[in-house]
């Protein structure tokens, strides 16, 4: 189409001398701006208005990948976040699309991960005035509170900047999920091309070095130094930094054992002699200074007090983070170290070179010793050959195949599933454990797996709770569609926890944590074509895992795992309320709620 066919207002922008005639349009201007910020791959869900957006953007050569929900298409932008250090992008229609994807946006948000979930919206006329358009929906007002950073691009020149601000936005300081609102008459929108190509903006530099005050490191070492039983946090903000060397070499300078998040595992190996992985309560109640590496103090640390870090002991906090504001979030901190990961971890190994004490050898030896007990008391337990399965027996064959195949993408979900694998399953290599995150989010699994096979074209093995499996479960003919090499394992126990609790009240419904007894998850996978395995003890759940990471063909075993094995909530039970009724209430009560229904 030329300028002379159009009608679009904004024609009137073309200025004479650049002009060509030929003009573009929201679409490509989008797609032209999206890769010129190096974005490749797009998890979405078609529909109005982005349905042909997606398939130029096929045409264009960005990898479209098309979900069967958005929310597991966002959690695989999420990952890809992490996994990349470059924004996840999720692509959704408007209202339901857009609500479906935003969960993702959220969670993205909360794990500090960048991400841009963009979504087509309906004629911002309509809306406006609540007139009841198709899929009406203030979407930039409803994700605003939920994200890093909203955005809406009303016209085709500002689709380079609105990109721009995006990217910029998911990747600066502490990253985080960001909302961009595409209003679908945007994409039909025309201008010039020569004025459009000009309109584009490269992001440059959007995570510059932010290098720590060295008043602020000084403090730091002088808090490290003066501690009997110091301890290193790992975090994922460390893994996510991909510091690596720099971890390692503070790590291994300090002397220090070190406790890795549960996504930060694998950043050094789990079997480092300084891993204090298998010594958790110990080292929590114990020591007397605590490096923050890129983690928070928040729940899954007992935000840093109580009796989980030996109360009335006091801990000192050192931290290091990107975000000032992290800073004393739950308990004082001793030495703010605010900075990206890398500069602040480089900055405190040189200050360590020049004549650095090891910790008391009486510490570090205690550490050892108890990490060693415990390891050597789980070894027997996950040799275990038990048909129906108990966690330790599967999760000793899972954790055979990882040792071996080391470079193996994690990803793992599920409450016992999750908390035992955790604990039982080593990781060799940095940014292979991907799991529930911050928020513990059931259903992130298949859209984490279908990312990680995408964005590192490595094999995937994840390892699912049959609740958790259900969420995403869906997914498995994308896996087959897109033939990626990942191997689904479904920890099959009948149910949330357990599969054995009863109806309280004697009805013939189940009980609400119970599924269907012996539900054969294998077969669905064969319904796509893809590889189902039947395993009931750990050999046969051991050769199948094998020869799914060896094939690279789309894998799914049902693993029969004991229904009376698991734990209520796993290893966080002590976060259920507890109800005070110890019997049914007394016949007072019941008498003026019966009165109050007959009124
Ligand atoms: P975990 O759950 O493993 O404890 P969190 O997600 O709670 O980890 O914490 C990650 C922290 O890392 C966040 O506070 C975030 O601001 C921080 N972070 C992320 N990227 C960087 C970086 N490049 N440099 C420093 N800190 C970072
Ligand atoms: N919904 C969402 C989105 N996230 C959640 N965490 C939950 C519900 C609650 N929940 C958990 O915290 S774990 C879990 C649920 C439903 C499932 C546990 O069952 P599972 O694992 O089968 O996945 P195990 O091995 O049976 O414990
Ligand atoms: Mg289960």
């Amino acid at each position: 189409m030329s300028v002379a066919e159009s009608n679009d207002p904004v024609d009137a922008s073309v200025s004479a001398e650049t002009a060509t005639g030929e003009l573009t349009d929201g679409f490509h201007l989008l797609i032209d701006a999206l890769k010129l910020n190096d974005i490749k791959t797009i998890y979405g869900v078609p529909g109005i208005p982005i349905t042909d957006l997606g398939r130029m953007m096929q045409e264009e050569g960005l990898r479209v990948l098309s979900f069967r929900h958005e929310q597991n298409a966002g959690n695989a932008a999420a990952i890809a976040g992490f996994l990349t250090k470059r924004p996840g992008v999720c692509l959704t229609v408007s209202a339901p699309g857009f609500l479906n994807g935003l969960t993702a946006l959220a969670h993205a948000t909360t794990n500090c991960w960048p991400m841009i979930l963009i979504s087509g919206s309906s004629e911002r006329e309509v809306v406006d005035l609540m007139q009841g358009d198709y899929e009406e929906m203030d979407q930039l007002a409803i994700a605003k509170p939920l994200c890093k950073a909203a955005f809406r691009i009303l016209h085709a020149q500002d689709i380079g900047i609105g990109v721009a601000r995006a990217v910029r936005a998911s990747l600066s300081g502490r990253p985080g999920g960001v909302y961009l609102d595409i209003p679908g008459a945007l994409l039909g929108q025309v201008m010039d091309e020569i004025e459009g190509a000009k309109s584009l903006v490269k992001v440059i530099d959007p995570a510059p070095a932010q290098i720590p005050a060295p008043g602020a490191v000084a403090r730091a070492l002088d808090v490290i130094k003066g501690a009997k039983k110091p301890l290193i946090i790992l975090g994922k903000g460390a893994a996510y930094a991909q510091a690596d060397e720099a971890v390692r070499k503070f790590v291994e300078t300090s002397g220090i054992p070190y406790l890795p998040m549960s996504m930060a595992k694998g950043l050094l190996p789990d079997n480092h002699p300084q891993s204090a992985g298998a010594a958790r309560s110990l080292v929590l109640k114990e020591s007397d200074v605590v490096i923050m590496v890129g983690a928070r103090l928040n729940w899954l640390l007992s935000h840093g007090k109580g009796k989980s870090w030996g109360e009335p002991h006091s801990t000192k906090f050192v931290q290091i983070d990107i975000e000032p504001r992290e800073m004393d979030s739950n308990v004082e901190i001793a030495a703010p170290l605010v900075g990206d990961m890398e500069s602040c971890l480089t900055a405190l190994t040189e200050g360590m070179a020049a004549g650095w004490k090891a910790p008391p050898q009486e510490w570090t030896d205690a550490v050892r010793e108890k990490r060693d007990a415990n390891v050597a008391r789980m070894a027997p337990t996950l040799q275990n050959n038990a048909s129906p399965m108990n966690y330790a027996g599967a999760l000793g064959a899972i954790k055979r195949v990882v040792d071996k195949n080391p470079e193996t993408m994690f990803v793992n979900e599920g409450a016992n599933t999750l908390d035992f694998a955790r604990s039982m399953v080593d990781m060799h290599r940095p940014r292979k454990r991907l799991d529930v995150g911050t928020w513990g989010v059931m259903g992130v699994g298949m859209g984490t797996a279908i990312a990680a096979a995408v964005e590192t074209g490595l094999p995937v093995l994840a390892v699912e709770g049959d609740s958790a499996f259900g969420f995403s479960g869906m997914e498995i003919e994308t896996i087959c569609r897109y033939n990626l090499p990942v191997c689904v394992v479904v920890f099959n126990n009948n149910g949330i926890y357990r599969g054995t609790d009863k109806n309280r009240a004697g009805g013939e419904d189940p009980a609400p944590t119970v599924f269907v007894e012996n539900a054969r998850y294998d077969m669905m996978m064969e319904a796509f074509g893809g590889v189902g395995v039947h395993a009931t003890n750990p050999d046969e759940l051991h050769r199948a895992v094998s020869e799914a990471l060896e094939s690279g063909k789309p894998t799914l075993v049902n693993a029969v795992i004991d229904p009376a094995a698991g734990k209520e909530s796993g290893n966080i039970g002590s976060l259920n309320p507890t109800s005070v009724v110890a019997k049914r209430m007394s016949h007072h009560v019941l008498e003026i709620i019966k009165q109050k229904a007959a009124q």
